[in-house]
């Protein structure tokens, strides 16, 4: 078998992190990993559907997402997890739970303007006008990862560009 651990994809929303996430996936699928993606889509609208987006209720999203990251680390799978995480201290929480040699963090980095021009969901234009209190990077704050395993910076480079390097960080690591 192989090694597994969490790449844990954290940064602001419309960064990039479920598609990179998806994408290195696929990847790692077709080359024989047992893999799984942990996001908004799998986790917010099931386990954590009874979570908001103040302060604590962030915190304990992440901590339940750890504990399932750490499930599947067990079961022996490379899990990606994209979620924004913007708490510093929630994210070392995890990092402690799944021990170094299994957690990497990637700082997904896209300056907001980038991320509120793509706008895919149009959340941003709605946080604008008020209607969705607390929302990161407009009226919640993001705080950026101060030693990240991996950096991919979103808005310079293309999808298949950034999943190039995570594979290349991975190898480099002798993970895959
Ligand atoms: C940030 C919000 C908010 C608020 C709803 N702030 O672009 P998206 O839609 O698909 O990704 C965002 C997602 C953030 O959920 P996470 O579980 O990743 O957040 S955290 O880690 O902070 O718990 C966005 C949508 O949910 N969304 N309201 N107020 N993003």
């Amino acid at each position: 078998g192989h090694k597994s651990f969490v790449l844990w994809f954290t940064g602001l929303s419309g960064s990039g992190k479920s598609t990179l996430a998806n994408a290195l996936t696929r990847k790692l699928f077709e080359n024989d990993k047992k893999v799984y993606v942990l996001d908004g889509d799998n986790i917010r609208h099931g386990l954590n559907k009874d979570l908001g987006f103040n302060d604590d209720d962030r915190k304990e999203n992440i901590r339940r997402i750890g504990e399932v990251a750490k499930l599947f680390v067990d079961a022996g799978h490379v899990v990606s997890t994209a979620f924004i995480s913007p708490f510093r201290e929630d994210r070392d929480t995890v990092r402690e739970l799944l021990g170094e040699s299994e957690f990497l963090e990637v700082y997904v980095k896209c300056n907001l303007d980038t991320c509120e021009q793509r706008d895919p969901k149009g959340l941003y234009k709605k946080a604008r006008k008020g209607e969705i209190p607390n929302f990161t990077g407009i009226d919640s704050p993001y705080e950026e990862p101060e030693n990240p395993e991996i950096v991919v910076e979103s808005d310079s480079q293309n999808v298949e560009e950034s999943v190039e390097q995570l594979l290349r960080e991975l190898k480099k690591r002798d993970l895959i």
